[in-house]
């Protein structure tokens, strides 16, 4: 019987898997977490299915794997992953590994560096609980690029990366409301094909925005590379919105921008310049993650289903 002890919780309604221990060896802490990521993907990935998928997890959750950072002033490193693969970044679930570690009382408040495979981000825990997380530079890449799905009128949006590769579109024909996720599903995994058909294969999430219905700047669905919608504001999806607003002139530098998920909690984003002429910026994002269980997940090779429903 293999043992895996990990720690959920959620932020603003999505859900972290924290693996504390029993994960596979990917080896030694010179080596990157990119390179450890790949061996991870190559030799090990029936442990992803494993924690993530079902009988014991959904489609909706994601995996944060710690492992020893290379860089030595991080408190740690980690490797996300979720129902069909990996993750470069992600912004809800540094905020929920940051509580989940001040709730194993390895952290406490500060400024604490953690090292993700496309870079080091920098998370405060604040005195209040809260989290606020400098993620990696984010930019768009391509403004306005116009595509077709069937039985619409053509969707044009902009590819920007914030630790992911985003699809963003303002302008659209749908409601972004909760009983409509079937809806938005469908249509924001039809734009992914098609963005991707259209010369952005590396798009991977797409985000539809509407204004702010519960006192935000703005209200999102966004689209996760498994197909389920992210119930948070979606963190690097915010910092590619930031990059975004930023390259428009339509936020300044330090300037608030609350984002609401199609649940309608918020995520509190702002950003400064990093090289301006290149549309380089250091995005923040603040929210908040609450620890609810904490368990022994147990691997038996005899169970049908003991490496995950894949
Ligand atoms: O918060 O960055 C995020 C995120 C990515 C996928 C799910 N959540």
């Amino acid at each position: 019987m293999h043992r895996i002890q990990i720690i959920d919780s959620h932020t603003g309604g999505e859900p972290t898997r924290v693996v504390i221990s029993g994960g596979p060896q990917l080896g030694p802490s010179h080596v990157s977490i990119a390179d450890r990521l790949a061996r991870f993907r190559d030799h090990h990935d029936r442990f992803r299915s494993a924690v993530v998928n079902e009988p014991r997890g959904s489609d909706v959750l994601v995996g944060a794997l710690l492992v020893e950072p290379t860089d030595a002033s991080c408190a740690a490193g980690v490797i996300f992953f979720n129902n069909v693969g990996y993750l470069g970044m992600c912004g809800h679930g540094t905020i929920g590994l940051i509580v989940t570690l001040a709730h194993l009382g390895r952290i406490g408040p500060g400024d604490h560096r953690v090292e993700t495979c496309v870079g080091i981000v920098t998370a405060t825990l604040h005195p209040d609980g809260s989290v606020s997380v400098t993620n990696v530079p984010s930019r768009r890449k391509a403004r306005g690029i116009t595509v077709e799905i069937p039985g619409h009128p053509p969707i044009s949006g902009d590819v920007a990366w914030g630790g992911n590769w985003f699809f963003l579109v303002e302008q659209h024909p749908w409601t972004l409301l909760l009983p409509n996720v079937g809806e938005l599903t469908t249509v924001t995994t039809a734009l992914r094909k098609a963005v991707n058909a259209a010369g952005f294969p590396e798009v991977d999430h797409v985000e539809l925005f509407a204004p702010g219905t519960a006192g935000g700047h703005s209200r999102n669905f966004v689209l996760c590379p498994g197909g389920a919608y992210d119930r948070s504001a979606c963190g690097t999806g915010t910092s590619a919105k930031l990059a975004c607003l930023a390259a428009d002139g339509k936020l300044a530098e330090g300037d608030p921008w609350i984002q609401e998920s199609i649940l309608g909690s918020t995520f509190n984003g702002r950003y400064r310049w990093l090289e301006r002429d290149a549309g380089i910026i250091a995005p923040t994002i603040t929210g908040t993650a609450s620890v609810n269980a904490e368990a022994t997940l147990l691997l038996d090779e005899t169970d049908p289903f003991c490496w995950g429903i894949r």
